[in-house]
């Protein structure tokens, strides 16, 4: 019976706090509510905002890569100091800041060193932060180094894919130079080592038609050869630049600044 007794006293009181709850809810004018809600939405947006914005600035950085000798700590320390210094090696990678001349978006450059082992090795630790790839190319040597160049553009284009890095510009260095070739011509002989280069990862995993090759990961298109317009998911664009000062032919990075300017 005792039992009973305080089971209802138990029920009784849970009905009272809910019918207080409703008193309160009633009493509460629409305005009030609307104004609550209102602050809730405000105050998730705004949340949502921060963690956009975050992981927006996290990925600043553009990252300078390429074969050794193409000129990617010249035109680092023509971007960094405007003028050149002995100082940078490029044994270790160089980092520094760089605001664009137009949007003036301040940007983080990453100097890779273009030793194979060390270029993986400073990839993992600036891929994540990086936002963009400018692939520096020596216009006067490529041709002798071509399997090299190709076989680091491939990878770094493959890299790009994973990280979702879309911008990616072929600079072609060097243009002061009397026996310097132009962009298009680097292009389309830069295409048929591809097109190689291309053919052996697929074959090294496991079959020539590049079926078990993931599909993300597949460059450009199957059963055609190489050519960077069938990449979709990179926007690749090749561009022309002098990173040396000489008393005849002056320092010419500009289509880097335009390009730097259109993808921050
Ligand atoms: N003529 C000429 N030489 C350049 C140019 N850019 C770089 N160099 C030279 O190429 C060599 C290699 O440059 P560096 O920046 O160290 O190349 P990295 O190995 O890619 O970092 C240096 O002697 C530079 O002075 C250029 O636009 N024109
Ligand atoms: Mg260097």
């Amino acid at each position: 019976m005792a039992t009973a007794e305080k089971e209802r006293v138990e029920v009784e009181k849970e009905f009272n706090a809910i019918e207080s709850l409703k008193d309160t809810f009633n009493n509460l004018d629409r305005d009030t509510l609307g104004l609550l809600v209102a602050l809730v939405v405000g105050l998730i947006s705004i949340l949502l905002l921060l963690i956009f914005i975050g992981k927006r600035s996290k990925k600043q950085g553009i990252i300078l890569a390429g074969i050794c000798d193409a000129g990617k700590t010249l035109i680092f320390t023509q971007l960094i100091h405007k003028s050149f210094k002995e100082t940078y090696t490029s044994i270790k990678s160089n980092a520094g800041s760089f605001t664009t001349p137009k949007k003036k978006k301040t940007i983080r450059i990453f100097d890779l060193p273009g030793h194979e082992r060390l270029r993986t090795q400073a990839f993992e630790e600036y891929g994540k932060l990086t936002r963009a790839i400018v692939f520096v190319i020596d216009s006067t040597t490529y041709q002798k180094s071509i399997k090299d160049v190709a076989e680091y553009l491939y990878t770094m284009m493959c890299n790009a894919l994973v990280l979702k890095i879309t911008p990616v510009l072929i600079l072609c260095n060097k243009q002061d130079q009397t026996f310097a070739k132009g962009a298009k011509a680097i292009k389309s002989t830069l295409e048929k080592e591809l097109n190689v280069v291309r053919t052996t990862h697929s074959a090294a995993l496991g079959g020539s038609d590049g079926a078990s090759e993931n599909n993300n990961t597949y460059l450009g298109k199957r059963n055609k050869d190489f050519e960077f317009s069938d990449v979709h998911s990179l926007k690749i664009e090749f561009a022309e630049c002098t990173a040396l000062s000489k008393e005849d032919v002056p320092v010419d990075l500009q289509s880097l600044l335009d390009w730097l300017d259109k993808i921050v």
